[in-house]
């Protein structure tokens, strides 16, 4: 079932799992699976007029602060995906198989065009959001960053990632220092933000819950830690309630040939 409710369109599927997605963004702010338990974690001091802090925010054409130069330098942080409002485009499908809707957005005027098309697909037990980007320049190629900041509902000092044993990651913290993971399960139990390259497209998070990427090479895993006092719309001890693993092309810049199409897909697997 489909249902709108202002700015926020709610998908149920038959097994009882459901789904919210809000128009602000195209941010996916709560998955529930059939018995109720909320898998994404939501700020309970979300503000007006900012990305919503949780969910599924999406990071488009840029990720992180902008370029020094170029067309996106006077970007905000992430790009304008998440904090503009998307159109609904209405239901792919609403059967057993799954319950899917589309939004889209148009890049602002003055940007490199960039038509963008988001679909969630809500079904037994997975929950995917596959963002479709199209050039529709027949002259310019696209360049573009892409990420979906994912918020896992989770306390990071006991739930961490497998999976990304073995790959080379930036350490932000320590001026994107290149490091090689070693550790079979990564707990981001204090201050992290590290940007692993070309990673595995299946990863898991130790509760259980798995996450499936196509065409996202790249993995952030982040916790601001004690930082997150100084995000105003961060709720106390909101750092120990999540582990944000966010599938991205961010080390880079994909570039889009003219009237090309991109998909990046992540999906989300309920514990059985
Ligand atoms: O997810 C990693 C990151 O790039 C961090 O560096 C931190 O900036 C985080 O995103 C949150 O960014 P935001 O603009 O949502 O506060």
């Amino acid at each position: 079932m489909i249902s709108l409710e202002n700015d926020k369109i709610h998908l149920i599927h038959s097994t009882g799992n459901s789904t919210t997605v809000s128009t602000l963004g195209a941010t996916i702010t709560s998955f529930k699976d059939s018995h109720g338990n909320q898998l994404l974690f939501l700020s309970n001091n979300c503000q007006p007029n900012k990305a919503i802090r949780g969910g599924i925010p999406i990071a488009f054409p840029i990720f992180g602060k902008p370029p020094s130069d170029g067309p996106y330098k006077q970007l905000p942080q992430h790009g304008y995906a998440r904090i503009s409002n998307w159109s609904y485009d209405g239901p792919i499908m609403d059967s057993d198989d799954g319950v899917s809707i589309k939004l889209s957005l148009n890049s602002p005027p003055q940007l490199p065009p960039a038509t963008l098309t988001y679909t969630v697909t809500l079904s037994a037990h997975q929950l995917t959001s596959t963002l479709h980007v199209h050039n529709p320049s027949s002259t310019q190629s696209l360049p573009f960053q892409a990420l979906l900041h994912t918020y896992h509902l989770a306390n990071p000092h006991n739930v961490g990632v497998i999976g990304l044993n073995g790959a080379t990651y930036l350490d932000k913290t320590a001026s994107s220092n290149k490091v090689i993971e070693s550790r079979d399960i990564v707990h981001a139990n204090n201050l992290t933000d590290s940007v692993y390259l070309s990673t595995n497209d299946h990863l898991q998070l130790s509760n259980g819950v798995k996450i499936r990427k196509h065409n996202f090479p790249d993995t952030v895993v982040w916790n601001p830690s004690e930082s997150a006092k100084n995000m105003s719309d961060m709720h106390k001890n909101g750092w120990n309630q999540f582990v944000c693993v966010e599938p991205g092309h961010v080390n880079d810049f994909y570039s889009l040939e003219p009237n090309c199409q991109w998909i990046g897909m992540q999906v989300i697997t309920i514990p059985q």
